[in-house]
């Protein structure tokens, strides 16, 4: 049985890489909402209803675990999942701001960078406080990131221009630790590491994919495929996102198709 991954775009790559990495031998199967990206600036009702018709469309084909490898998704929508169905769901919220607090004293001040629709819904905050952590959280909306990611200027001056703007805030604020809170940042964390040294990054894609791993371990879930598959859907496909899925998926896919996921 494969494990369902979804985002509202192609973003979410970065978290399939990730558990690709960490877990070698599972089938996955992703699914992109490219015909309704972003999420960001949608209300809750609606997210939440996309989310419910990809959850369907994941739980069609027979998936073990679900993860909600979009920050907007899992800020809004975890519990409605959950509604749907019995099987494991992550999203990259908890396992990012767990990772924080077992690394970081508790008097430690911590940045988060992310999209404005993440920040506005303060999950990261209600996260910290369901999981009793007592760090402070500065959180930095950087809506130019994603654009400028995407269209191939991760290592530019202009990204390094647009990062001091962004970043030189937090450092004044004393930022030790640095929540990389949107799918697509893992691309840019080396330019962030080179500028800001002093901060510890946490990367919610690669702590996702560690929980996930010790999730499955722990409901002895975990496959021993020798040949795994990797198969990728969207819900609307054109050349730039042919080349999306080459900056954030590196690996072999077995499959890249449309899919339509049906209305509820
Ligand atoms: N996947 C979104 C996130 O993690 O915030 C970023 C892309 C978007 O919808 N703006």
């Amino acid at each position: 049985m494969p494990i369902g991954v979804f985002d509202s775009g192609l973003g979410g790559l970065t978290v399939l890489s990730e558990i690709h990495r960490v877990l070698p031998h599972e089938n996955l199967v992703y699914f992109g909402d490219t015909a309704r990206v972003p999420y960001g600036n949608k209300s809750s009702t609606t997210i939440i209803r996309y989310s419910r018709e990809i959850t369907k469309f994941l739980l069609k084909q027979n998936v073990k675990a679900i993860v909600v490898a979009c920050n907007t998704a899992s800020s809004y929508a975890l519990e409605a999942i959950r509604e749907l169905t019995e099987i494991p769901v992550l999203g990259v919220i908890d396992p990012a701001v767990r990772s924080l607090i077992v690394r970081a004293p508790q008097s430690a001040i911590a940045g988060l960078i992310a999209t404005k629709g993440t920040i506005a819904s303060a999950s990261y905050e209600s996260s910290l406080g369901r999981n009793g952590g007592k760090q402070k959280l500065v959180a930095q909306p950087c809506p130019l990131l994603v654009p400028l990611i995407e269209e191939g200027y991760a290592s530019s001056k202009a990204a390094d221009l647009i990062l001091q703007d962004y970043l030189e805030p937090l450092a004044k604020s004393g930022v030790e630790y640095l929540l990389l809170g949107c799918t697509h940042y893992p691309l840019i964390a080396e330019s962030i590491r080179r500028l800001y040294p002093q901060f510890t990054l946490i990367d919610s894609a690669a702590e996702t994919a560690t929980t996930l791993q010790k999730l499955l371990r722990d409901a002895d879930l975990l496959a021993k495929s020798e040949r795994p598959s990797v198969e990728l859907y969207v819900s609307d496909m054109t050349e730039s996102m042919r080349n999306l899925k080459e900056l954030f998926f590196a690996g072999k896919v077995d499959r890249f198709e449309v899919a339509q996921v049906s209305e509820e």
